[in-house]
C-alpha cells in the first residue's frame, strides 16, 4: 500500500468520526497524519542565500511537504529578501506554469463566469502592499525540540515560517465585482494549479475587504516557490489561505472544509476530549527577539536587542522587552514604517553585565491584544504546560506565545520556552 492510500484510509477513518455541531463549526478526530508535520530543511548559514531545494524529480504527488525557513536573524528592516522567503509546499514538486498559458477562472454563484489571462490581470487597477505571510504551524511546540543542525539557528527553525514582502496585484474585489456575486455567494473556494490542487475556503467578506491576487513580490515577479505566476494574498490571516498558483475561484454558499483545512488546520484540544474546534483565521499579536537569540554568543557590555513584531489584526502599537524573565517590561523603539499586518522592526538598547538573564519581547497591537506567555496560551487553549512535555504532545498551530531566550553566564544563549 503506498503512502497515498494509507493516508487516504486514515483520512476516511477520521472523517467518519466527524460530528456536526451546528452551522458555524464541527469537531474532527484528533490524530493528524504525523507525516503532515515532517519538514525538510536547508542549511542556514548566512552565506547561503539561495533557499531552493532541488525538487525531487519523478516523485509522485504525495503528502510530502517541502519547507524552507526564513533566517530571521540575518536581515535588517522588515522586508524579507525574496530568496529568503519561507516556503511551505504541500506537494513534492513545484508546478511548472507557462504564464502565457495560465488562466484564472471565476465561476459558481456569479452573474458572469470569467476567465483572466495574466495580461488581463495586469491591465486592471493594482495595489502594492507590505504584508507578512505566516504558516499556521509556525512556532509550534514540537519544533522547539528539534536538534537538526541543518535547520539553522532556533529563531529560524522555530519562528522562520513567517516572512514579509511587498506584494503587488489586483484586488479580489475588482475581479469579483466584474463577475458579479450572486446574493447567496458568501464563500469562495480557491484552488491552486499544483499537483495536489491545494485548496482553501475564504469568506466573501474578507475577500472583498483587503485580499488581492498578487503577481509581484518585492518588485519582481513572484518566485516559483511563492506561487508564480499568481497567488492569493489574504492579509493577516493564516498561511494556507494564501493559495499559490491560483487557478480557480468558485463562489459557493457555504464553507467547503477542503482536505487541507480539515486535516491540517484544526487544533485538537485535550479539554474537548481530543476533538477540534472550528478553524482559526487571523493571526494574533506576536513578536520575537531575533538577535541576540539561541545559538549566538553574548559579549559583556552594550548590545542592541532587535526583533520583529506583527499582528493579523492591524498595526503593532507597542513592543515591550524584558531582560529579567518577565518581571519588568520596558518599551522598545519601533524602527521604520509601522505597516498594518506586516512585520514591524523593534530595537532596544541593553547592557549585559555577564550575569544570567532571560530576554523576551511582547507585542501589543492597535486593538489592545497583548501577546500571551506560553503558560497563558496553554490555559487559553485548554492545555497544561505539562501536556507539552509528553511524547504525544498535542498538535498546536496558531502559536503566538512570548519566546524567552536564556543568556547563560558563559555567554551562550538557549531556548527557554520549555526549559
Ligand atoms: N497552491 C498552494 N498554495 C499554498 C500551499 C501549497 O502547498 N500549495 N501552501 C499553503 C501554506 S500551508 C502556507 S503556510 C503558505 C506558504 O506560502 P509560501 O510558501 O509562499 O511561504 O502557502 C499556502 N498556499
Ligand atoms: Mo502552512
Amino acid at each position: 500500500m503506498d503512502s497515498n492510500q494509507s493516508d487516504r484510509r486514515r483520512f476516511l477513518k477520521q472523517a467518519s468520526a466527524t460530528v456536526a455541531v451546528g452551522a458555524a463549526g464541527f469537531v474532527a478526530g484528533a490524530q493528524l497524519p504525523a507525516k503532515a508535520q515532517q519538514a525538510e530543511s536547508q542549511p542556514a548559514g548566512t552565506d547561503e542565500h539561495v533557499h531552493r531545494v532541488p525538487p525531487r524529480r519523478g516523485a509522485r504527488y504525495s503528502l510530502d511537504h517541502m519547507t524552507h525557513y526564513t533566517p530571521l536573524q540575518d536581515y535588517a528592516g522588515i522586508i524579507t529578501p525574496a530568496p529568503l522567503h519561507f516556503m511551505q509546499q504541500h506537494s513534492s514538486e513545484y508546478p511548472e506554469i507557462d504564464p502565457k498559458e495560465h488562466r484564472l477562472t471565476i465561476h459558481g454563484l456569479v452573474d458572469r463566469p470569467l476567465v483572466f489571462s495574466m495580461d488581463d490581470l495586469k491591465r486592471l487597477p493594482s495595489v502594492s502592499r507590505i504584508h507578512f505571510v505566516e504558516c499556521h504551524g509556525n512556532s509550534s511546540p514540537a519544533i522547539h525540540a528539534s536538534r537538526d543542525p541543518k535547520m539553522g539557528l532556533p529563531v529560524q527553525f522555530i519562528h522562520g515560517m513567517a516572512s514579509t514582502s511587498e506584494w503587488a496585484g489586483v484586488p479580489l474585489s475588482v475581479l469579483l465585482n466584474e463577475a458579479g456575486l450572486k446574493k447567496n455567494g458568501t464563500w469562495l473556494v480557491l484552488e491552486g494549479a499544483d499537483a495536489g490542487k491545494f485548496s482553501h475556503t475564504l469568506p466573501v467578506g474578507k475577500a472583498l475587504d483587503d485580499c488581492f491576487v498578487a503577481y509581484g513580490q518585492n518588485g519582481e515577479p513572484l518566485r516559483v516557490e511563492q506561487g508564480f505566476p499568481i497567488r492569493l494574498l489574504v492579509p493577516g490571516w493564516e498561511g494556507p489561505f494564501n493559495v499559490k498558483y491560483l487557478r480557480h475561484i468558485k463562489v459557493v454558499d457555504e464553507p467547503y472544509n477542503t482536505w487541507n483545512e480539515s486535516m491540517n488546520h484544526s487544533v485538537s484540544r485535550p479539554d474537548l476530549g481530543g476533538k477540534a474546534r472550528w478553524y482559526h483565521f487571523q493571526w494574533a499579536a506576536k513578536s520575537v527577539i531575533t538577535r541576540p537569540s539561541a545559538g549566538m554568543e553574548m559579549r559583556k557590555g552594550y548590545v542592541q536587542i532587535t526583533g520583529l513584531a506583527w499582528s493579523g489584526a492591524g498595526k503593532v502599537s507597542k513592543v515591550e522587552v524584558s531582560t529579567d524573565g518577565g518581571k519588568n517590561w520596558r518599551e522598545a523603539r519601533l524602527d521604520g514604517p509601522v505597516v498594518p499586518k506586516a512585520h514591524t522592526r523593534f530595537n532596544y538598547d541593553w547592557e549585559w553585565n555577564g550575569q544570567e538573564a532571560m530576554i523576551q519581547s511582547r507585542c501589543i497591537d492597535e486593538t489592545g491584544d497583548v501577546q500571551p506567555s506560553m503558560a497563558e496560551l496553554a490555559e487559553h487553549w485548554g492545555y497544561t504546560m505539562a501536556d507539552w512535555q509528553k511524547p504525544e504532545k498535542p498538535r498546536a498551530i496558531h502559536m503566538n506565545a512570548i519566546q524567552p531566550w536564556k543568556i547563560n553566564r558563559d555567554g551562550s544563549i538557549s531556548d527557554a520556552m520549555f526549559a
